[in-house]
């Protein structure tokens, strides 16, 4: 059995009404958004800060940023919550499939947690052949690492909130498995409503969209379930959100988000396009019907709908291909509008305007300079032959 068949975890930690509760998710090992983050929303120790699962995993800074968290947790105002990237403190009890195609998911990633403690123990990572020995040497040098991922709950409740990292379905809290409740995609869209407000990462939110990208924090007051995962390491123009609840019994939410990118001023209004269409991952095939230098002409194949992509977006030099995630939605901008820049091309810039991205053709006044970066590693096809034979596997 494994992790994900037991009951969950759940803590109920008796907050300070007085306080400030912050809620961020899916840092993903992208530490310096999480500190961009927090000093965007001036973090201090009189906040309630909850990390609403996977911190860890598909950036560059697996170990790093679950050292920073733990240093954090040290003052008692944090409160993480597990993710599906985030279950390593199962790694030595674990006997199923995917515990035992570690190795091989490692390769694959070439980044995460195990993989950055490799490297610090003079390992090759992606040379891990025996196992057992690894996870020897893993619970010598890593004790409080391993043990503070073990005690990590998978929801937090309080009377008005529940915050988990995927979804917590009508029946119950205690009756829910973790797997139910790290791991459920599109949970906005089960229907599901709630009398408690349930927080959800996970998913990131401009999935939820057809015509645009907005990489903001969706609060449904119907279902009574608010998505915050901004895609900060999946997507290229992502961000880092975090919900401001004002106190533990408030509902007058509020949210700021990060991104590393320039900020200019808008200088020429611009008129919203009328129609435009967002090509998604896991949606993503296109026919490159005229391939140019920096932009190629392009039919998307499910839905015939055709846009100008830019060329480095594409994943293949074939005419059929997949490629990222791209716009072409033209925004509507007001002169003195604060935008983030994501590219510069010959024609113009792609752009964010308070979280939705898209293009502008006018002038631009530079505000700020991008802030580092750290790219995450480039992700390997998938297709292994045991993620093929795994199906459901645990990590994605
Ligand atoms: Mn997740």
């Amino acid at each position: 059995m494994g992790l994900y068949d037991t009951y969950i975890k759940i803590q109920r930690p008796d907050f300070d009404p007085t306080k400030r509760v912050l809620v961020t998710s899916d840092i993903h090992g992208n530490l310096p958004y999480l500190k961009g983050l927090l000093k965007k929303v001036g973090f201090c120790e009189d906040d309630i800060l909850i990390i609403n699962g996977d911190f860890l995993e598909k950036g560059p800074l697996s170990l790093e940023t679950l050292r920073y968290i733990m240093e954090l947790s040290k003052k008692g105002n944090v409160y993480p919550v597990m993710g599906n990237c985030d279950d390593w403190g199962a790694v030595f009890h674990e006997n199923s499939e995917w515990a035992r195609n570690i190795p091989n998911y490692m390769r694959w990633r070439g980044s995460g947690l195990l993989w950055d403690m490799a490297i610090e123990m003079g390992m090759d990572p992606a040379g891990i052949e025996d196992l057992e020995d690894f996870k020897a040497h893993l619970k010598v040098h890593f004790p409080e690492e391993f043990e503070y991922l073990a005690n990590i709950p998978m929801c937090i409740e309080t009377e008005k909130f529940i915050f988990t990292h995927a979804a917590v379905l009508p029946k119950p809290l205690e009756e829910h498995k973790v797997g139910e409740v790290v791991r459920y995609d599109r949970f906005m869209a089960s229907g599901f409503r709630f009398d408690k407000w349930v927080v959800v990462g996970h998913y990131p939110v401009m999935l939820y969209l057809e015509d645009h990208v907005c990489a903001n924090p969706i609060i449904n007051h119907e279902q009574h379930i608010i998505s915050i995962d901004g895609a900060c390491v999946l997507k290229d123009d992502g961000q880092l959100n975090c919900l401001i609840i004002p106190n533990i019994m408030s509902e007058d939410f509020s949210y700021v988000a990060y991104d590393h990118f320039a900020t200019a001023k808008v200088l020429e209004p611009q008129k919203r396009s009328e129609k435009s269409y967002y090509i998604r991952w896991g949606d993503s095939k296109v026919h490159v019907m005229q391939r140019g230098e920096e932009f190629s002409h392009c039919k998307h194949e499910r839905t015939g709908y055709e846009m100008d992509i830019l060329t480095k977006y594409l994943f293949s030099d074939n005419e059929f291909t997949e490629c990222n995630d791209c716009t072409d939605l033209v925004l509507e901008l007001q002169p003195g509008d604060i935008v983030s820049v994501v590219e510069t091309t010959s024609r113009g810039y792609f752009v964010k305007h308070k979280g939705t991205s898209g293009w502008y053709f006018g002038k631009l006044q530079m505000l700020t300079e991008a802030d580092e970066f750290i790219p995450p590693p480039k992700q390997k096809k998938w297709d292994n032959n045991w993620q093929k034979n795994l199906g459901k596997h645990r990590l994605k």
